[in-house]
């Protein structure tokens, strides 16, 4: 299949080693899934940093968040015989999960796209309630007018959850708690009302019956969600066989919202695909990519942190070019364009 993304020449564009930790304990391990954003003329990246301490030989140490005593570090033998540490991103201690490293968000901005700097203004934002001990991950960032509005994984004891803030300037937070409860994430928010509601995809799991799948939910407000309906579900022998999760909020186009999204495979293997739904009622599937749109092939989306991952969750679109800002390997950040006329092209409707 002819390739129709293209990714950038400076590829990764950021690496771990990019900005400096948050404290002089902690390492960056790596940067992942960042959500895309314009705000006064500069585009921005909203990056999740993972972090853990710098460990020690035998051991294995990570962070999680205490709402007392703020991060507090617990180390645990490697050879402790109730420690599995299968999953580079799960430490299973004792029949419990954990995760290697703790997620905060943290704004970059560029002039050209392409070169992205922390700006001392703009500070890092972090998971301080009980229900992101773990961490806050993944965020979406849709605009309404001049309001962001921010979705992004929360991770605790808990389970795996959505939470919302709301901004005007990325200096004053509405803390919204959380619009989804486990366990659910890859919630973006559409960027225009629809017949005077608001819409968000979401992905809950049902481990029983059920699976994996892509859910739309509307809201009067943005803060309470209901009628859900699910519209895409897990395809066998497919690019996303066993998940599927929505990346940015989807583009209006005149064919129909456009949804990039990810879809994985039992092995773990992320790529992007697309889907068309109808701009009246975006329930309604009329299109969905069979091949992947984009799959893990460079040496920086096949090695890293987790291989084999190609993770979107920003854009930023202009006229016809899209351009996707996305996780390499679960450890860079890394940019593409494609036209959004082709991409419409591969989709049968
Ligand atoms: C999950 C999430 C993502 C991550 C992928 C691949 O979907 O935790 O943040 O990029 O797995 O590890």
């Amino acid at each position: 299949m002819k390739t129709l993304f293209t990714r950038f020449p400076e590829n990764p564009i950021l690496t771990p080693q990019s900005i400096s930790a948050s404290s002089a304990d902690l390492k960056i391990e790596c940067l992942l899934n960042p959500g895309a954003f314009r705000y006064n003329g500069r585009t921005g990246l909203l990056l999740r940093v993972a972090e853990r301490p710098v460990q020690r030989e035998g051991m294995i140490s990570f962070p999680i968040y205490d709402m007392q005593t703020g991060i507090k570090v617990i180390e645990i033998a490697t050879n402790d015989p109730e420690l599995n540490l299968d999953d580079p991103r799960v430490i299973c201690y004792k029949g419990e999960d954990f995760l290697t490293t703790i997620s905060y968000l943290l704004p970059v901005f560029s002039e050209d796209r392409i070169h992205f700097e922390t700006d001392p203004a703009y500070g890092p934002l972090l998971g301080q309630d009980k229900y992101s001990a773990y961490g806050i991950e993944d965020c979406r960032v849709s605009q309404i007018n001049d309001l962001y509005i921010l979705t992004y994984t929360s991770v605790s004891p808990q389970g795996v959850a959505v939470g919302m803030k709301t901004t005007h300037d990325w200096i004053t937070f509405e803390e919204s708690g959380l619009i989804f409860p486990p366990h659910n994430k890859d919630c973006a928010v559409f960027e225009e009302k629809i017949n005077d509601r608001y819409f968000a995809f979401h992905r809950p799991s049902s481990p029983e019956i059920g699976g994996n799948y892509m859910w739309l939910a509307q809201s009067p407000d943005l803060k309470h969600w209901g009628n859900h309906q699910c519209i895409a579900r897990t395809r066998e022998g497919h690019f996303d066989s066993a998940r599927l999760g929505a990346g940015a909020a989807p583009i209006r186009t005149d064919k129909g919202w456009l949804a990039i999204y990810h879809g994985a495979t039992e092995k773990n293997r992320y790529c992007l695909g697309a889907m068309l739904l109808d701009l009246n009622d975006p329930s309604i599937l009329l299109a969905r990519s069979e091949e992947p749109l984009m799959e893990p092939q460079e040496a920086y989306e096949m090695k890293g942190f987790f291989g084999e991952v190609i993770f979107n969750n920003g854009h930023l679109v202009n006229g016809d070019e899209l351009t996707i800002y996305y996780g390499a390997a679960d450890e860079v950040i890394c940019g593409a364009k494609a036209s959004i006329r082709e991409i419409l092209s591969t989709l049968d409707t």
